[in-house]
């Protein structure tokens, strides 16, 4: 029977003897975002919390804002449980929309500002959410009718809350972000052990996968990444990347800027230009970037740019592997201590440590944060491989799901019978525990820290009436690490689809931009597979070599 939108949000929980021993051992610290954020805005009153392009907000003004938009969305009707989709830009509003559906108990899902229709369509109907909140237009796309597009095909989307553009009205058919406004009363109280938002998968699949996060189980990651990058109330954490990502999200992220008492910074732009500006007005002391993005402001600071970005002291770099030749020049040219992160949205995050040698900040991607993760690096029939070896990654502990939510099929694949969650990387592990990450497993392509499912991609360019068949891969690129590359088959050989003609349609079908193919090939046949039927993964080796 389906959920009931308001419903209990239902999802895989964690074994009671593990659970136990988190509770008990105090990882699962039996609180809740909203009881975080009311503990800091009292502890830190005074202290700047949010500074973006033209706002400033301390605490007290978060938590004052977070207390009249949250009686304001109960106003609407949204109902604690209830899911509410937030594709915001990087801007301080964000900040107040999660921390007011988490005042209410109801569950942001983590959109992007790039999502298009097909994801988001996807998203809504899978999540059931009742709400989407969005700012009007948004690098020159028209986020307001977007959302009017999901809400026609997804009947539970009732209302779309929008930030107008400055010195305009909200479009109609949207309420407008600052008439959500109510009395301040009595709150909901959420429970720690239950789901606090749905965070999306970087995916290998057809249809994107929802992530179900306790506030136990996201709070301990929060509070532990806090306590190996350092983060103290002096930390001034600027998201750079997409916000919503798991990334500038908690590892330790805008959250962990708001566990310590410390400030988030919000750049709407990650263009040096922009972000060396930000880091200079608030004094950013940290933030986290994908490789190609930690390459252009590197090669910007060795050419030498305007801005004073001396208060910089760490700068994570993560989301997809970052070149040891590129590592070694961050630290130098951008005068902070480098850290690697290899994370997923799904759970395990490993850090390289502050006083770890050049050589293992530059050559790993460091280790779990938490002495309580568990992993095994296995063969394709499971079986450990020798110490140091190459092998698929697999994981467990008080921070990693244990399974997608509402997702049978992504579930039987993706974790084990006991748990495990298979992450579809290759890794190895050095004597010291610090992982190096090979390759990849599954067919995900990571292109510059954007995960791109060949599936996904694959099944809209099936739907192309000129197409019969379709196989996406990963091509090397030394900028993105990865770019996609779509080789396909023409229905009618004699009368083949222009390559340009492709990428627009699978534009035009809502995907987002980054997985539009970078490159499309017309084939008049696939190289023979050697087994007799045609596998995609062989092919994709056939074609690319690995
Ligand atoms: C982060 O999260 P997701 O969910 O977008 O993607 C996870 C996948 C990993 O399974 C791995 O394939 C890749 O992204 N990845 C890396 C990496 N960090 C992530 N591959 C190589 N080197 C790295 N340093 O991307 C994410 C979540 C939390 C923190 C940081 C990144």
């Amino acid at each position: 029977m389906p959920e009931q939108s308001n419903g209990p949000v239902e999802f895989t929980r964690w074994p009671e003897t593990d659970a136990a021993r988190y509770r008990s051992e105090g990882i699962w610290a039996g609180t809740t975002f909203d009881r975080i954020l009311r503990d800091t805005a009292t502890r830190r009153a005074d202290t700047v919390a949010v500074i973006d392009a033209d706002t400033s907000w301390t605490y007290a003004e978060l938590d004052a804002r977070v207390r009249t938009l949250a009686a304001g969305l109960l106003d609407l009707g949204i109902e604690p449980r209830q899911r509410v989709m937030v594709q915001l830009p990087n801007r301080a509003e964000y900040v107040a929309t999660v921390f007011a559906l988490f005042r209410i108990d109801a569950l942001p899902v983590f959109c992007l500002p790039a999502h298009r229709s097909a994801e988001l369509t996807a998203l809504a109907a899978a999540s059931e959410s009742v709400a989407i909140v969005v700012a009007h237009h948004h690098e020159g796309f028209d986020h307001a009718a977007l959302a009017a597009d999901v809400a026609t095909a997804v009947p539970s989307l009732r209302t779309i809350v929008c930030i107008p553009d400055a010195g305009a009205v909200a479009p109609e058919g949207t309420v407008a972000f600052d008439t959500v406004r109510g009395q301040d009363r009595e709150f909901p109280t959420a429970d720690p052990g239950e789901v606090a938002f749905l965070q999306l998968s970087g995916g290998s699949t057809g249809v994107p996968k929802l992530i179900p996060r306790t506030h136990d189980d996201y709070l301990y990651s929060v509070v532990r990444s806090n306590e190996v990058c350092g983060v103290t109330e002096e930390t001034v954490y600027m998201a750079t990347l997409p916000v919503s990502h798991n990334f500038p999200m908690s590892s330790p992220g805008i959250l962990g800027a708001v566990v310590a008492g410390g400030t988030i910074a919000l750049t709407p732009s990650p263009a040096p230009s922009t972000a060396f500006a930000m880091i200079e007005r608030a004094g950013v002391t940290m933030t986290g970037l994908v490789p190609p993005l930690a390459r252009l402001w590197t090669e910007s600071a060795e050419r030498g740019q305007p801005h004073d970005i001396s208060t910089l002291a760490t700068v994570q770099v993560g989301g997809a592997r970052c070149p040891d030749e590129l590592a070694t020049r961050i630290g130098p040219a951008l005068g902070a201590r480098l850290q690697q992160v290899f994370g997923m949205a799904e759970g395990l995050v490993c850090y390289t440590h502050l006083d770890d040698s050049d050589e293992v900040v530059t050559t790993t991607q460091g280790r779990p944060m938490s002495p309580l993760d568990r992993i095994r690096v296995v063969d394709d029939n499971d079986v450990d491989v020798p110490a140091g070896s190459e092998g698929s990654l697999m994981t467990h502990g008080p921070y990693t799901i244990r399974g997608y939510y509402r997702n049978a099929d992504a579930n039987a694949r993706s974790f084990t019978d006991d748990g495990w969650y298979r992450t579809g990387d290759i890794v190895r592990v050095d004597a010291r525990g610090n992982i190096t990450v090979c390759g990849r497993a599954v067919d995900r392509i990571n292109r510059g820290g954007e995960k791109v499912s060949a599936e996904e991609v694959e099944e809209h360019l099936l739907a192309h009436p000129s197409i019969r068949d379709a196989v996406v891969v990963a091509i090397a690129d030394e900028y993105l690490g990865e770019r996609t590359c779509a080789f396909v088959l023409a229905a009618d050989e004699d009368n083949p689809p222009r390559t340009s003609q492709i990428r627009a349609f699978v534009r035009d079908r809502g995907l987002a931009a980054w997985k539009i193919p970078d490159k499309v090939q017309v084939l008049d046949a696939f190289p023979e597979t050697g087994v007799g039927k045609t596998s995609r993964k062989e092919l994709r080796r056939a074609l690319t070599g690995r």
